[in-house]
């Protein structure tokens, strides 16, 4: 039977005078100029708990009919680390030398990735993000989940955004296929690795790519 709707007031929105929403529009985009992926990490570990409400955070996001359809399967195991980058160098050195077309390779060149992933290992904390197509119930039967690609990447954005803001760095890595973290983390058939995050400090020495993002003309129109 389907639940009639509840509905409560809106608790917890702040609404700010126009000269506050200037100045946190722009103190955020200040903010998230300062974001830049990493690929060298340093071997600090991270503070569980600030994983932890970077998660809950992820967790408020919106998805199809709330149904919030993603895990978060978080790995600081050096052991399972190091498992994983074996697997996820496997596929990457297929795809480097055969699987990838050339268009590919010339499009990722001003990155300067390769096969070789030690930040898989170096960095403290791995956090894979699984898609649920549908959802298990304990007697086996199946919930079907609404618009997955959309609710995940919009989690995945939260995640990476609140990590960012605890002063974190980020690399979204996504070998492929990924079916291998099912197998290493022990996750179920409806869950499919979408994201691998790995999360922790830039190496002291970190480069990163002279890259520039693209204009407001060039992402935006106005109608
Ligand atoms: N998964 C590979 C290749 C790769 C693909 C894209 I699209 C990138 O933006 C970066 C890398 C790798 O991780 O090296």
């Amino acid at each position: 039977m389907p639940h009639s709707p509840e509905f409560e007031p809106l608790f917890g929105y702040q609404r700010m005078p126009a000269p506050a929403m200037q100045l946190a529009a722009s103190e955020n985009l200040s903010r998230m100029k300062r974001r830049r992926t990493v690929r060298e990490f340093s071997a600090e570990p991270l503070p569980e708990s600030v994983i932890e409400n970077c998660l809950r955070a992820a967790g408020t996001a919106p998805s199809g009919a709330n149904l919030q359809p993603w895990h978060f399967a978080v790995v600081r195991d050096p052991a399972i680390k190091q498992q994983i980058r074996i697997a996820a160098e496997a596929e990457e050195r297929e795809f480097y030398e055969q699987r990838a077309p050339q268009e590919w390779l010339d499009a990722l060149a001003p990155l300067g990735t390769d096969a070789s992933k030690p930040f898989l290992e170096t960095a403290p904390c791995l956090i894979v993000i699984f898609s649920k197509a549908y959802d298990l119930l304990p007697d086996g039967r199946r919930v079907k989940n609404y618009y997955v690609s959309e609710s995940v990447g919009i989690a995945t954005g939260f995640l990476i955004q609140a990590l960012h803001q605890a002063g974190l760095a980020t690399l979204t890595h996504t070998p492929s296929p990924m079916a291998f973290l099912n197998e290493i983390l022990e996750r179920p058939p409806n869950e499919r690795p979408t994201i691998l995050l790995v999360v922790g400090f830039p190496a002291d020495s970190a480069l990163v790519p002279k890259i520039t993002k693209k204009s407001l003309d060039e992402i935006a129109s106005f109608h």
